[in-house]
């Protein structure tokens, strides 16, 4: 979403998470990263960091640099409440889309990070999704007399939120968001974003549906 944002060309390589061969020349084990000419950046923060500067002249990703403090609160907010939160209650759907390596990957990361089983964490989903809905109530709030996070256009903190919503739509035909909730709207403006860039990406409820 940010490349698209500062209209840059980009490939993307998919890569799978237990492949640590393919991606040994960053020097870690993380996804994702950017290669940019002789440039090579890793992590999500840095690598919108380094577009903002490498690319002055296209589309600002935070806009002054208050947005670009704050951008850094929401990227803080989302990576260490509302991922721990929601990527557990969901981790068990993954297992049936990946190759067996990686499900034994994530499934020996996950329960060594919680504590307990993937069918455990699925076992307490609707409660956790209860939980989660809940702890959305900033953004709703925020939502309610603006169309994006980031004010009347999208932009970085936008995406940052985005990307758990579209990793859940991607990986699990589960309702995370009620339909009639704010956010759902939102998510629907996100993904409208780009002539529909993430929409392109097939939901699992669309997968469920289209084998049924
Ligand atoms: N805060 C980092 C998180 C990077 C991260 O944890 N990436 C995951 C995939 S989303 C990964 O590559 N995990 C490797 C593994 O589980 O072995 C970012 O936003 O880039």
């Amino acid at each position: 979403m940010a490349l698209a944002h500062k209209q840059l060309d980009f490939e993307s390589v998919p890569v799978r998470v237990s492949d640590k061969a393919a991606i040994a020349f960053s020097g870690q084990d993380k996804v994702p990263i950017l290669k940019d000419g002789d440039h090579m950046v890793f992590d999500s923060w840095k690598i919108a960091d380094y577009l903002e500067s490498a690319y002055p002249d296209r589309p600002s990703l935070f806009g002054c640099a208050a947005g670009h403090g704050l951008a850094r609160f929401v990227n803080a907010v989302v990576d260490r409440q509302m991922i721990p939160k929601l990527a557990p209650l969901l981790m068990r759907d993954v297992l049936d889309i990946v190759d067996d390596a990686d499900a034994a990957h994530l499934r020996n990361g996950i329960e060594k990070a919680f504590r307990k089983t993937l069918e455990d964490l699925a076992s307490q989903r609707d409660s956790g999704i209860v939980e989660f809905r809940r702890m959305l109530d900033p953004v709703r709030a925020t939502l309610r007399t603006q169309p994006f996070l980031s004010g009347a256009q999208a932009a970085y903190g936008d995406y940052i939120l985005f990307s758990l919503f579209q990793w859940a739509r991607i990986v699990s035909a589960v309702q995370v968001l009620e339909p009639d909730d704010a956010i759902a709207a939102w998510r629907e403006r996100m993904l409208d974003l780009f002539d529909g860039f993430a929409r392109r990406e097939q939901s699992r409820l669309e997968a469920v549906e289209a084998a049924s």
